[in-house]
């Protein structure tokens, strides 16, 4: 990775070079992060950045736009293979910007979003306070069940019916569980609400075939390409033909300016490298390094929200073993595993100190790692957090976490 950067910018270039140790020698189980290939990356840092492309292929404000429009129709075409879908746009700069744009295509300043609390696991742009749409519809939110801390479907009936939303979201942050999108289109259907799935998460799962697909049952699917899908930081909005129209539209000229065409040209990349067998043994994988890194907790006596995971993420109760989210994730960041606090659904504790650690298997999984690797990480995992004044011990794990990290290295040459 040494190259040009460090001889004209040695200040980032050695940055450069630190995060590169830091990614190399850490465990990254922050469920939203992965590795992207080589080859996205090359796309990623290429010429493509050079040029202004605002429009869309064959229709631009610029000139010198022909092989601009080759990319960007590949990555549509790609996309549109990739998740049966009838209309793409690859434009959107990141998840949240994919949803701003969804809400400008789709509803009117006022309007009612009916969307999962942050709280509970929903993400702050589905209307979270200090957001956008916060400010410019109304925002209902729904809650999990208290008991299963699932979906309850006759709370989000009950509100749909009551608030009559023009759109409702189903998409999650920190929600350890299959989403089935059927009653969710039943549900919108009753009320005659937009039905938009935020599977920025569960994207590459979709890709794999190894989550229920949204694209039959929703109106729009947005999504970001660098977590599950292992792509470059991006967004994704994938639609029906009808509403076409009004989400280009909305992305461009309504929400953003140029495109990032050297972005879209690593979302391309991406998305040939997701249609390939081995993405699918991929996120099988992932799965199943998800479900064995939660039966050691359990095992250890860790509460799992929900009781375990049917996908890429998990969520731990620390707090009911005495260990605040923030302490825990620093806890385990001194041994060398680097994972995110998060609120627990009906948490009693504030977002800055919460009582849960989130935790997911996309770029262990990625680095090669397996069932025993998450045994024995489950183990360090639970170690370093029931003796929390044992500093010794985290040097010890983090240097075991060296050695096994030097063993399954991000990027092999
Ligand atoms: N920040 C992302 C996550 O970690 O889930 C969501 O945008």
């Amino acid at each position: 990775m040494e190259g040009l950067l460090s001889k004209v910018d040695s200040e980032i270039g050695k940055i450069l070079q630190e995060e590169l140790t830091r990614e190399q020698k850490t465990l990254s189980l922050i469920p939203s992060e992965n590795y992207a290939s080589k080859a996205v990356l090359e796309a990623q840092g290429s010429i493509f950045t050079n040029k202004y492309a605002e429009g869309y292929p064959g229709k631009r404000y610029y000139q010198g736009c022909r092989f601009i429009d080759k990319i960007e129709e590949i990555a549509i075409q790609r996309a549109k293979k990739l998740f049966k879908c009838e209309h793409v746009n690859v434009q959107a700069h990141s998840g949240t910007q994919a949803n701003m744009a969804v809400y400008h295509a789709l509803l009117k300043p006022g309007d009612i979003i009916l969307s999962l609390s942050l709280a509970e696991g929903g993400h702050l742009s589905h209307g979270g306070k200090g957001t956008l749409p916060y400010k410019y519809y109304r925002i209902v939110n729904y809650g999990l069940d208290k008991a299963s801390e699932r979906f309850d479907y006759k709370e989000i009936r009950q509100l749909a019916k009551k608030f009559s939303p023009r759109l409702i979201i189903v998409g999650t942050s920190a929600y350890p569980r299959k989403i089935n999108f059927s009653p969710w289109k039943e549900i919108a259907e009753e009320v005659g609400a937009y039905l938009l799935a935020d599977m920025a998460h569960l994207i590459g799962l979709i890709a794999a075939g190894v989550h229920p697909d949204p694209v039959p049952y929703v109106d729009v699917v947005t999504a970001t390409t660098q977590k599950t899908l292992r792509g470059p930081r991006g967004g994704l909005i994938l639609c029906r033909k009808e509403l076409a129209p009004l989400i280009d539209r909305a992305v461009f000229p309504g929400i953003q300016g140029g495109p990032f065409m050297h972005i879209i040209a690593a979302k391309a990349v991406c998305f040939k490298e997701a249609g390939e067998p081995q993405f699918k043994d991929y996120q099988k994988r992932v799965l199943s390094n998800a479900k064995a890194l939660a039966k050691v907790l359990k095992e250890k006596g860790f509460r799992l929200i929900s009781g375990g995971t049917d996908n890429h993420l998990l969520l731990v109760d620390v707090f009911s073993r005495g260990i605040p989210g923030d302490r825990a994730a620093d806890l385990l960041e001194e041994g060398g595993i680097v994972v995110n606090k998060n609120s627990i659904p009906f948490d009693s504790r504030s977002p800055v100190s919460p009582s849960g650690i989130r935790l997911g298997t996309p770029a262990v999984t990625t680095r090669g790692m397996g069932e025993l690797e998450m045994e024995v990480i489950g183990e360090w995992i639970s170690e370093i957090l029931l003796n929390p004044n044992d500093e010794i011990l985290r040097k010890r794990i983090r240097k075991k976490v060296e050695e096994i990290c030097e063993k399954f290295p991000i990027y092999k040459n």
